[in-house]
């Protein structure tokens, strides 16, 4: 007897909306990205369990546009991706841009092709085929319509098929045809706690549907479950024939409301049918593995930035300059030059990576820039002086420009700045020596208390009394051996800045130019 366990969620950290599909024995699932770029993270599996980024969807310029005013959570927004006929399908929809389009590829790892618009409203569109080769697209609402996927015309319709059981925005579509019926996967209730899974099914894409007789048919509204907002789910069949959901959920962490740090994360969870209706959940911290096991070699915790190119986790804020950053410039590192004067506003130099665990630790090690270095457009080459100091550079955590904590090095101090809403405040103002300097941000929860000791039965902590003791965690800042600030980390929270993303943590630059040798990212919990 298989008695294999795998741990949820299967892709930790803010990787929302996942949509999986299966080419033969090897599964893909891309994700949200939003205002990030590069866009579309995906990545590639063997059992469902683990999974590696193999890329980017949306990785050049000619595919995806994210200037200034795109507002953050506006963006890229849950796309879905299908395997018909030797092709890869991937379909989104750019929020603040043109809409709804569609690439493809012949390869997962790319390249994908440049977008294809379609002229449907609406966001989180699903393609499928239906046995005349006929292709649908079902997006929020929930409405269906016949495309001509290559050509991004809309053939027929849309129609309004259904929209749920009554909760708000129902949406997250996916049609399915198992066993001659078409199956209407869709999720309501919003994003939030009250999220839910519910499903419908027809004889034609075109309706009418029957609600399921157990709708929804998953939801962990009202459950003190430590997986939460359970939603936004898609549905695959693996290569032996069993059915699997992947969905996004939240792990709430602190004193009530609970704060939600690292985003809404990918889950896997087992589904069986039952009557001619999938039954699925509750969605587990631990699950039986599927028959298929593949673990992978762990990743590197270090980037050394000895490639040529940035590793596919890397990510920045809105559109990435060419010429903001070079891993040429000065091999072996990361050189960033500065696009803006703040972190505050969009239009600045960022690369950054998810936080991915809810302890865990960042160093990285930054260097005077190089002689010559400068940024684009100011002054050429020669003109600084050998070895100079970097402008302004460091490590930020960040949620959005109006929630970040910055620790900071220029004119040979280190500072730490807490950015939270409209107030912006140096917390911490040291000298550091001159060269290079390792800077930490170190991110625990082990101060914080669990919600049973410190529910609203107990009233009000009485230890420990740590900054975060209601808070979901604890973030310090260390310059070399000094530590110059801890921070609660609930102002770096979905409940406090709002939004669809979770917590980013990277290198940046806003004056002058700075190289980095390399970051690590450890979990530490
Ligand atoms: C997405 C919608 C949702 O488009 O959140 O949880 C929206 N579901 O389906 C943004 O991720």
């Amino acid at each position: 007897m298989n008695t294999r366990t795998y741990d949820n969620p299967v892709v930790a950290g803010f990787h929302p909306d996942p949509s999986v599909c299966r080419a033969g024995d090897d599964y893909y699932l891309v994700c949200s990205s939003f205002e990030y770029f590069p866009g579309v993270p995906i990545f590639h599996s063997r059992d469902l369990v683990h999974w590696r980024q193999i890329g980017n969807v949306l990785d050049r310029p000619s595919q995806l546009h994210l200037p200034p005013d795109i507002p953050a959570s506006g963006g890229i927004y849950a796309p879905t991706i299908r395997h018909h006929a030797g092709t890869f399908y991937l379909i989104t929809t750019n929020v603040g841009g043109r809409g709804n389009f569609i690439v493809t590829a012949e390869r997962p790892e790319g390249p994908w092709s440049d977008p294809v618009w379609i002229d449907l409203p609406g966001i989180d569109p699903d393609l499928t085929w239906d046995e005349d080769g006929s292709c649908w697209c079902a997006f929020s609402g929930t409405q269906v319509a016949r495309i001509d996927p290559a050509a991004g015309q809309v053939l027929e319709g849309p129609y309004q098929v259904w929209s749920g059981t009554g909760g708000k925005y129902p949406e997250a579509p996916h049609l399915f045809q198992v066993d001659g019926r078409w199956y209407l996967l869709m999720s309501e209730g919003g994003t939030e706690r009250g999220h839910a899974v519910s499903i419908a099914r027809a004889r034609s894409p075109r309706g009418p549907f029957e609600p399921g007789p157990a709708n929804p048919i998953l939801t962990h509204r009202g459950t003190d479950r430590p997986i939460q907002s359970t939603g936004h789910a898609d549905l695959v069949q693996a290569a032996d024939g069993s059915w699997w959901m992947v969905l996004l959920g939240t792990r709430p962490r602190g004193y009530t409301p609970e704060f939600q740090v690292l985003g809404r994360e990918t889950f896997l969870t087992p589904v069986r049918w039952e009557d001619g209706w999938p039954v699925v959940g509750p969605v587990e911290e631990r699950h039986p593995a599927p028959a298929a096991w593949h673990p992978l070699a762990p990743e590197p915790s270090r980037d050394d930035f000895d490639g040529d190119a940035l590793a596919p986790y890397w990510i920045s804020p809105r559109d990435r300059p060419d010429g903001s950053w070079s891993l040429t410039e000065r091999p072996g590192r990361l050189t960033l030059h500065a696009t803006g004067p703040t972190l505050d506003r969009p239009g600045h130099t960022f690369v950054g990576r998810r936080q991915q665990h809810h302890d865990c630790r960042v160093t990285a090690r930054l260097e005077p820039a190089p002689p010559g270095s400068e940024p684009p457009g100011s002054e050429p080459p020669g003109s600084e002086p050998p070895g100079s100091e970097p402008g302004t550079a460091g490590l930020s955590i960040r949620m959005d420009e109006a929630h970040h904590y910055d620790l900071e090095v220029s004119g040979g101090r280190a500072r730490v700045i807490a950015r939270i809403g409209p107030l912006r405040q140096c917390v911490a103002d040291r000298p550091v020596p001159p060269g290079p300097l390792t800077l930490t941000i170190d991110v625990r929860t082990r101060d914080i208390l669990p919600p049973s000791v410190i529910g609203p039965v107990a009233g009000p902590p009485t230890q420990p009394t740590g900054v975060a003791a209601r808070g979901p965690d604890t973030i310090s800042f260390s310059a070399g051996d000094t530590l110059l600030a801890e921070l609660d980390g609930r102002y770096l929270s979905t409940e406090v800045a709002t939004g669809f993303t979770g917590r980013v943590i990277g290198m940046y630059a806003t004056e002058g130019s700075a190289c980095f040798d390399w970051f690590d990212y450890q979990a530490t919990g």
